[in-house]
């Protein structure tokens, strides 16, 4: 098949294991076909637990016999650095492999590759600044120093909306920490980490500090969670696989990071500034096809203000191109599979079902090949609907009123998830006020989906665990280690006692 882009080329791809591109033991190989064309775009490798426990068993000798762990923070902080670069300099091959294996707009893949190289180098500085603490209060004879250690071998999991941007969010500050790494992609997205593995050795990375190992969530991410021999895991996915993985971690009580899911509302007041919300609302939902934990898909708007401003958010959602993601002009591309399409569509059925009222779209849209659905508007939602408070993960908006800021919190607060919020106001109080009452790892106030490195990132309740991104981000991989140091003649155990 051919596109705007030039004919569409299919790759086999092996795993990194050791430094070696190797096969599953078993030999067996699975295809990814483009969601958006229907083409061959890869074949990988179809690992099981034996292929993970071989990659674990590299990861773990590596970490405990090697150097790699006692390099310096200058070094680390190089390769990351180089890494930057390489990804830098294989951008567009990068970006075209991210769209054909997730059907994501390629203009918007070649903003995520800028977006992952300033992750890469905000790494490099950390990698640098890691450091423990000393107390020199704790006597004449007495001095406490702490250390930051490496946590060990690690084991990053990821999802396939954003593939080589999450796994950007884990690796480059587990290397900066000393840590070794067994890397497990999504099964439908694999392409760009492996690619980063060529890149890692390329930049001078030891062999077996990273192992990519292919294959699907169970047996390959189940056999990571359950291994003894992993220290740590840090997962993106869904809640549901989420708690399996703290179930897993039990075993050998692995330390888990988690970031999952999420039901982002958008709080729109009358006052604020609406040309700005408009297009954040627009943005904020239809971005990454909905397929984004950060998905702003729930729009909270104030009841005075709803019947005159919800049909300019349909006019502007209009405009919305939707299409072969290799169109320049496409904002909305193909939804990842058939699974994810019913799913989505079984949430907009729902809607019909509801007394919600359709205000856009609501279908997929025929086309000969790919998977694609309109950006949909959905008004009326009420707050106990699936479609206010159960993840989609589509372009799928749904509009909720309410009547005051008690309300709106309220609503805000009613989902099991907490990952982020934005609230539109140009009142200081208000805004601040919302943004205390909401329980969410991260509000934005006047804008929507911003994330500079330095700003931590990760959800309240079931919207994960822990915090990546930040000036702690590569601490996440560390154990604290207290060394105390006594000096003159210790006080005997004896001492006192009667004889
Ligand atoms: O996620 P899974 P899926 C949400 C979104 C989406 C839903 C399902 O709502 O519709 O999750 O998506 C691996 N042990 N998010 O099915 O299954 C799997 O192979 C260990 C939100 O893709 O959670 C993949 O590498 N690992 C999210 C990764 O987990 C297992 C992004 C994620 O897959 C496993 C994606 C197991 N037992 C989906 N089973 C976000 N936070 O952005 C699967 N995996």
């Amino acid at each position: 098949m051919s596109s705007t882009h030039g004919p569409i080329q299919s790759h086999d791809y092996q795993m990194l294991i050791d430094g070696h591109w190797v096969e599953s033991h078993s030999g067996r190989r699975y295809e990814r076909h483009s969601p958006a064309h229907d083409v061959l775009v890869g074949t990988y490798p179809e690992a099981d637990a034996k292929d993970v426990d071989i990659a674990v068993a590299v990861a773990r000798r590596v970490f405990d016999e090697s150097d790699w762990p006692h390099t310096s923070g200058a070094e680390r902080a190089a390769l990351l650095g180089k890494v930057s670069v390489l990804i830098h300099e294989n951008a567009e091959e990068l970006a075209l492999i991210e769209t054909l294996e997730s059907g994501k707009p390629l203009n918007q893949a070649r903003d995520e590759m800028g977006w992952t190289c300033a992750i890469w180098d905000y790494a490099a500085t950390l990698a640098r600044h890691l450091r423990g603490d000393a107390y020199n209060n704790l006597g004449p004879d007495m001095l406490g120093i702490t250390v930051r250690e490496p946590i060990g071998v690690v084991g990053l999991i990821t999802p396939w909306n954003f593939p080589l941007l999450i796994i950007s969010q884990k690796l480059p500050f587990a290397l900066a920490a000393g840590c070794t790494c067994v890397v497990k992609p999504s099964e439908l997205t694999p392409g760009t980490t492996l690619r980063l593995g060529e890149l890692l050795l390329q930049a001078g990375l030891a062999p077996g500090v990273v192992n990519i190992v292919t294959g699907f969530g169970d047996p390959v991410g189940q056999r990571l969670c359950d291994h003894h021999d992993v220290d740590m895991i840090s997962f993106t996915g869904s809640t549901r696989v989420g708690k399996q993985v703290v179930a897993a971690s039990q075993g050998n009580l692995k330390k888990v990071t988690l970031e999952l899911g999420g039901k982002n509302p958008q709080v729109l007041f009358p006052d604020a500034d609406l040309d700005a919300a408009l297009d954040a609302v627009v943005f904020g939902v239809y971005f990454n096809m909905g397929e984004c934990c950060n998905s702003g898909s729930r729009l909270l708007i104030h009841q005075d203000m709803a019947d005159k401003f919800v049909p300019r958010i349909i006019e502007h959602a209009k405009r919305v191109k939707v299409g072969d993601p290799l169109d320049p002009a496409t904002k909305v591309g193909a939804l990842i599979s058939d699974a994810h399409l019913k799913k989505v569509m079984g949430y907009i059925e729902s809607g019909r079902k509801s007394a919600a009222r359709f205000r856009l779209g609501g279908n997929r849209l025929i086309t000969d090949k790919g998977r694609f659905v309109e950006p949909t508007i959905i008004d009326h939602v009420t707050a106990d609907m699936p479609l206010a408070c159960e993840e989609v993960f589509g372009p799928v908006l749904s509009v909720i009123r309410f009547k005051d800021e008690s309300e709106a919190a309220g609503i805000v607060n009613s989902t099991m998830y907490g990952l982020s919020a934005a609230v539109w106001t140009r009142d200081l109080d208000r805004a601040l006020t919302m943004a205390r009452r909401i329980h969410a790892g991260t509000v934005w106030i006047n804008t929507f989906m911003s994330g500079p490195q330095e700003l931590p990132f990760g959800g309240y309740r079931q919207s994960g665990l822990g915090r990546e991104l930040g000036r702690f981000a590569a601490e996440e991989y560390t154990e604290l280690k207290t060394i105390q140091l006594h000096m003159g003649p210790r006080t005997s155990w004896w001492a006192g006692l009667p004889r």
